[in-house]
């Protein structure tokens, strides 16, 4: 009896104690969506908004999903001549207090080398890293072939 109870409340205590986080726990992400793909041989593409609710910058570092082996962060820009570029960005920094929206025709996330066809209704998870060492999970749903994404 003893013994159960003192497991139980080294179990209790370990669940119940929160990880001290910075960037990654001040950071929240909303309103991710991306949309469905024909087959794997294009990448596909995400967004969402990343909302920094700490009194630091935080800088994005990295991404991971299971659904793309190089997912990265892509910024669109369109020049003189009317011609939209995609650039990668190695990092992303929210500033203290501030959001970034990735949505298209700006910031957003590229899905390169798909491992598996994006299918509408279902959902995928991605993992974004902070400069801090800390990370966030994201629930990504999948709409429709037809939603609008205007510039990828
Ligand atoms: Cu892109």
């Amino acid at each position: 009896m003893r013994f159960s109870a003192t497991t139980a409340l080294a179990l209790a205590l370990l669940t119940a104690a929160p990880p001290v986080l910075a960037g990654g726990e001040d950071v929240v992400a909303r309103d991710a969506w991306s949309r469905a793909s024909i087959g794997t041989s294009r990448p596909g593409a995400a967004y969402m908004t990343l909302q920094n609710n700490g009194g630091e910058p935080v800088v994005v570092t990295g991404l991971r999903t299971d659904l793309a082996m190089m997912p990265m962060i892509h910024a669109t820009a369109t020049d003189e001549h009317g011609v939209s570029r995609m650039t990668h960005m190695e990092e992303l920094e929210i500033p203290a207090g501030e959001a970034v929206a990735l949505a298209p025709g700006g910031l957003h996330l590229m899905l390169m080398d798909l491992q598996r066809p994006m299918v509408e209704g279902e959902i995928f998870s991605l993992t974004v890293d902070f400069s801090d060492g800390e990370k966030i999970s994201v629930e990504v749903p999948i709409l429709g072939i037809a939603a609008r994404v205007p510039a990828d």
